[in-house]
């Protein structure tokens, strides 16, 4: 398969080159034959620089044009981008880079982040976010375009990974996820069509490119169908969302349930206008609960489709149609996709019993890197286990009730509480900890941290302590909303921890 012909060359042949595909925050409007011009030339920097075919890239990067310019030039050589968001540590970039043994890394991440990654990676064959931006902005036909030195296109072969994503591991080791261009095809062909996203609309997703929703709904769903996507840089609150949506008119909006309750927060004083243009809203990435949902759809007058997805499936695969939406529910496969219900042995369980969601599809990824364990595990009855408990109702309706392990999901970010316990248990004065899931106001998960001083501590200090650890150590997303000091965690008979007793007292 060519990916660049399915996402850019048809529009070209149909004589839409000159339709904007990006509004990018710095380099404004960007055309389809802008965009095509700027990944031959980066793929021909890449041969000229020494890059082989099959080469694994890091891609630290925000939203930007430049950083789709790079994904495609590095598809375009045959080059398998791993998007990485720069909001991670530099230890977690680190793991990622070794992990997925990258011989080339493009950077685009703020000065001082940008500085700390370029001394991470001295001798690693890289570009910058600014070298390719300016392939936009000053028109710069030299560093990082060579168009001239560019072969044809690759064509992507069914069995080869052409892009991986990290997920999350219960562990706290995030595994990387091995998609093909056939996965990607079966997301166009899937969600794609479901949503039915066309060439006149104008999309903006809260969720980052670097995160497998965020990529399938800024990259793979927009280009395909030959609209407009407006990109967010930097940090992204509902102050900034709500005056991206006054500003730049979407007609698909995509986003997660914890923004459209900040949204709904936000309309309490500022209104409700902002939606006028969207014809259709997404949320996926957490549970929307019933009552969120309705909200959402009578305060804003959209729409909403509510969807599942995993990284091992690329992005979503159960999802309400936007006619047949039922508020709480997660909706039916999308096409293309296969959803059962099974229980602990693989077998299929009767409609209304709980059971671990199967997917089976094209979109399923090819396993984990690296990790045939794990692979055998998650990858098996041909199709995948996701880690969501569901139920299936008569009408074929399927309903998220939690999920198979401890990982928490804030805000779609799936967070390992090991990674969370890690950092609270290097504080000083902290003799141990559990992180554990609660629930808001809005039926969302928030993490909780349960810490225990050493003797003698106080606890106003160990709490203050414990804060300052979490702020200079994890990422925002990633961050409790509360912490607990108490004596003692409780344990079981057997002496184990009791998290049970921890998320019924944390509120959930
Ligand atoms: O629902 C999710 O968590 C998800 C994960 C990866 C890609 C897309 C989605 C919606």
């Amino acid at each position: 398969m060519d990916l660049i012909e399915r996402l850019l060359g048809t529009h070209l042949a149909a004589g839409e080159g000159e339709r904007v595909c990006y509004v990018d925050p710095d380099v404004g409007e960007v055309t389809y034959t802008a965009l095509h011009d700027a990944a031959r030339g980066y793929a021909g920097a890449l041969r000229e620089l020494g890059v082989a075919p099959g080469t694994r890239a890091l891609v630290v990067a925000d939203d930007s044009v430049a950083t789709v310019a790079v994904i495609l030039g590095l598809w375009w050589s045959g080059c398998v981008p791993v998007p990485v968001s720069p909001v991670l540590s530099d230890a977690e970039i680190r793991f990622m880079a070794a992990d997925c043994e990258a011989g080339f890394a493009h950077l685009d991440a703020p000065t001082a982040k940008q500085q700390a990654l370029e001394k991470e990676f001295p001798s690693l064959t890289r570009t910058t976010g600014d070298e390719v931006r300016a392939v936009f902005t000053a028109g710069d036909r030299t560093g990082v375009h060579r168009p001239e030195a560019a072969l044809a296109p690759a064509q992507w072969p069914t069995d080869r990974a052409a892009l991986v994503q990290y997920t999350s591991g219960s562990t706290g080791s995030p595994k990387g996820v091995l998609h093909s261009a056939t996965g990607i095809e079966a997301v166009l062909s899937g969600i794609g069509s479901l949503l039915n996203i066309r060439r006149d609309d104008t999309v903006l997703s809260t969720a980052k490119l670097s995160f497998g929703y965020g990529f399938g709904n800024s990259v793979l769903l927009p280009l395909a169908a030959g609209a407009r996507t407006v990109l967010l840089r930097g940090s992204v609150d509902a102050h900034v969302v709500a005056s991206a949506l006054r500003r730049h008119r979407p007609t698909v909006f995509f986003s997660v349930p914890r923004m459209y309750a900040a949204l709904l927060a936000l309309a309490a004083s500022h209104g409700t206008q902002g939606f006028a243009s969207v014809r259709l809203a997404v949320t996926a990435g957490e549970h929307c609960p019933e009552h969120l949902h309705e909200r959402i759809t009578s305060t804003f007058g959209v729409p909403l489709v509510n969807g599942l997805g995993a990284t091992e499936a690329l992005h979503i695969v159960v999802a309400t149609p936007p006619d047949a939406i039922v508020p709480g529910a997660t909706g039916r496969a999308v096409p293309g996709t296969e959803v059962t219900v099974r229980d602990d042995n693989g077998v299929t369980v009767p409609d209304g019993t709980e059971g671990r969601l199967h997917i089976a599809g094209f979109s399923v990824a090819l396993g984990y890197l690296n990790r045939p364990e794990a692979t055998r595990r998650t990858f098996a009855e041909g199709g995948a286990f996701t880690s969501d408990i569901v139920r299936r109702t008569e009408q074929g309706d399927i309903w998220h009730l939690c999920r198979a392990d401890d990982v928490l999901n804030l805000g779609g970010y799936k967070v390992a509480p090991a990674e969370i316990e890690a950092v609270v248990r290097e504080t000083e004065q902290v003799a141990e900890c559990a992180v554990v899931a609660a629930t808001d106001e809005n039926g969302l998960e928030q993490a909780v941290v349960y810490a225990v001083p050493v003797a003698g501590a106080d606890h106003a200090v160990v709490r203050k302590a414990v804060l300052t650890s979490i702020r200079r150590q994890l990422a925002l997303f990633k961050r409790p909303s509360r912490i607990e000091v108490i004596d003692a965690l409780p344990v079981t008979s057997t002496g184990k921890l009791a998290r049970h007793q921890l998320r019924a007292s944390a509120g959930r």
